[in-house]
């Protein structure tokens, strides 16, 4: 399990719990990327293993930093969810059982009518995004920025060294995932609220971001034939683990 957290003290302990309940097979490890709430402590006081970032990276460099842990730590899967309670873990063995025919698993919200519900301005760009992911993957992805995923051991080499870092990063990923011939499937998930906390991005800048990916991904689009090289060395990730504080 690939936790990426930035401030989130308040609702980790619950989500850390919960895990442990449902899954207490698999391991755990938080990255926190700068918080200045005690998100690490809050973390470390569970017993999981905890990456620290010395600065804000972003979401994406935190999942990448996840990634590559993963991968030194020789593990054959990982799951990534959110810090906030709006995953359910009770969702992960079904997640991981869909990666038996697939590399890479998405939780999708919307695969089936549920209610899960966005704001509009969310929702208007969430359409937009489908739709350009449909013209430029030739497929149909019924949520393309859930933060709910498994992935097989190709896909987290694969990412290990390429995940994209900006902020919308899960669309971004999920093209490049599909352009280097990843077998991707969806599995309709439920998907709560946030349990408590700040969401990442408000309104104004959710625009800018959506404006953004849209721009990456065309760009993506545009150069999908040039290969990631494989033979990048990797800085260990665990270098990240241990007590420095957070900046
Ligand atoms: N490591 C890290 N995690 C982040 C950052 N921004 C958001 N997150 C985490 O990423 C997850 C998804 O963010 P969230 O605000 O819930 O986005 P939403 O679910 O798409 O509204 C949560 O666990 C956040 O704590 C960041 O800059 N770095
Ligand atoms: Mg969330």
């Amino acid at each position: 399990m690939i936790i990426p957290a930035l401030n989130e003290a308040a609702t980790l302990p619950a989500v850390l719990e919960s895990l442990h309940a449902a899954v207490p097979e698999y391991e755990v490890v938080v990255v926190d990327d700068g918080s200045t709430d005690g998100t690490a402590d809050v973390a470390r006081a569970s017993g999981c293993a905890v990456l620290v970032l010395p600065f804000n990276l972003g979401i994406g460099g935190a999942l990448r930093t996840g990634f590559r842990y993963a991968v030194e730590q020789d593990f054959d899967a990982a799951v990534q969810l959110d810090a906030d309670g709006q995953h359910d873990p009770s969702m992960i063995p079904t997640l991981i059982a869909a990666l038996e025919g697939a590399d890479f698993v998405v939780g999708s919200r919307f695969a089936t009518k549920n209610s899960y519900e966005v704001g509009l301005t969310r929702r208007k760009a969430m359409q937009l995004l489908e739709f350009s992911m449909r013209v430029l993957s030739g497929r149909t992805f019924t949520d393309t920025s859930s933060g709910f995923r498994a992935f097989g051991r190709p896909v987290l080499e694969y990412f290990a060294r390429s995940y994209p870092s900006e902020y919308m990063e899960s669309v971004e990923a999920l093209l490049a995932a599909n352009y280097a011939g990843f077998r991707i499937a969806e599995v309709p998930v439920q998907m709560h609220q946030r349990a408590g906390g700040t969401p990442s991005a408000m309104r104004f800048k959710l625009i800018y971001h959506y404006v953004r990916v849209m721009f990456t991904m065309f760009t993506r689009a545009s150069r999908r034939r040039a290969p990631i090289p494989a033979s990048v060395e990797l800085p260990s990730a665990s270098a990240a683990t241990g007590t420095g504080p957070a900046a």
